[in-house]
């Protein structure tokens, strides 16, 4: 039986143990640059079998909150790059996520103040973060325009060249694809966002169209090894819903299995929140089998509220990977800590978004806690 702590070969990533830092949005890369303490909170938790970046603006038009990095300038590139170093230097392996916010962005976040991008014009009741003086200010997401069909191509090929960049220029094992949590390609497949009559909207097939072109696009510029997809079947973050997220996640998983990815990271639930939604049911073992069934390989990794326990229960029911999130804003060793079933740090809300070392890069180690006692 395999446990926690067991390496695992993952598409063409060899992975030390099975425990993954799960995608966290922290808010600390002004200009969209990524910075120096980024690079030293990334190394801190280089343990973990795999480190996933917060969520990563493959665009200016991607962008939809202050002070999240991106991945479509030099200096960015640059920033990353000696992220990875360091990662790499420490022994840790790191992908980036990919991440279109679609309609979820306001007028000020955007290339000369445009509206946001999305499937159709259907504003999002959502708020994100802008800076004001100096200070997070909470503002409602604005009004989006529908894309065109024939701005899409050109949407896949962002993406793309940003995989591009993120393996050969900034140094990154592999990429994640943002498709959960109600950005853009989470908009296109949902029937809450989506109103389209063309060949995007309207069946399920039509409204996973992105999503898949936009993946296979990612596998034949990087390949399926280095690339993993992250969704979220049932989760309402950023105003989103299905009608039928079986059918929809059922195909979308069945067309995903010929692709060769490394691994399908399914957020089970409300994204940070319950794991459970009693009116929106959602069977992860059917989810799973009609992947394997259709040939997919993919390591099956699973995220939302683990503790050991549940982690190992996971692995023992099929589970190949667990990404773990808030554990690791405040625990740099969690995967020591979770070994020696320490005692774990609590995270501190109020420092998730926003500022500098303090709630980032100063929560402890278990020994540099027992010799500053
Ligand atoms: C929290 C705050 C802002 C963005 C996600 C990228 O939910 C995010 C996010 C989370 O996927």
């Amino acid at each position: 039986m395999s446990t926690l702590f067991d390496p695992l070969q993952v598409g063409e990533l060899t992975l030390a143990n099975r425990i993954v830092m799960a995608p966290l949005t922290r808010n600390r890369a002004p200009n969209a640059v990524p910075t120096a303490l980024m690079a030293e909170y990334y190394t801190q938790r280089a343990s973990a079998g795999l480190l996933i970046t917060e969520a990563t603006a493959i665009s200016h038009q991607g962008q939809g909150y202050a002070d999240v990095p991106g991945l479509y300038g030099t200096e960015q590139l640059d920033g990353w790059k000696r992220i990875t170093s360091a990662v790499h230097q420490a022994g840790g392996k790191i992908v980036v996520q990919l991440w279109h916010v679609g309609r979820v962005s306001h007028t000020e976040l955007q290339p000369a103040g445009a509206a946001p991008v999305a499937p159709s014009a259907i504003a999002a009741k959502t708020k994100t973060v802008l800076i004001k003086n100096g200070a997070a200010t909470f503002v409602q997401t604005s009004m989006p325009r529908a894309l065109l069909a024939d701005e899409l191509p050109g949407i896949v090929h962002t993406y793309q060249a940003a995989a591009r960049n993120a393996i050969e220029t900034a140094g990154f094992d592999g990429i994640e694809v943002h498709a959960a949590n109600g950005y853009l390609l989470d908009q296109f497949m949902k029937t809450s966002a989506n109103q389209r009559s063309d060949d995007y909207g309207g069946s399920i097939e039509n409204r996973a169209r992105l999503t898949l072109e936009v993946t296979r696009a990612i596998v034949d510029a990087i390949g399926g090894g280095r690339t993993g997809i992250r969704l979220s079947p049932v989760t309402s973050s950023n105003d989103i819903g299905d009608e039928d997220p079986q059918a929809l996640f059922n195909y979308l998983l069945r067309e995903l299995a010929s692709l060769n990815l490394a691994y399908i990271h399914i957020v089970e639930g409300v994204t940070g929140g319950a794991r459970e939604v009693p009116e929106r049911p959602f069977d992860y073992a059917a989810l799973k089998r009609a992947y394997r069934m259709a040939g997919g390989r993919g390591a099956w990794m699973v995220n939302n509220g683990y503790d050991k326990a549940m982690a190992e229960q996971a692995l023992n029911t099929g589970a190949d990977l667990v990404a773990f999130g808030r554990p690791f804003i405040a625990n740099p060793d969690l995967v020591r800590r979770l070994h020696d079933n320490a005692e774990l740090n609590t995270p501190d809300n109020a420092t998730f978004y926003g500022g500098g070392a303090k709630g980032y890069t100063d929560y402890p180690t278990r020994q540099q806690s027992s010799t500053s006692a």
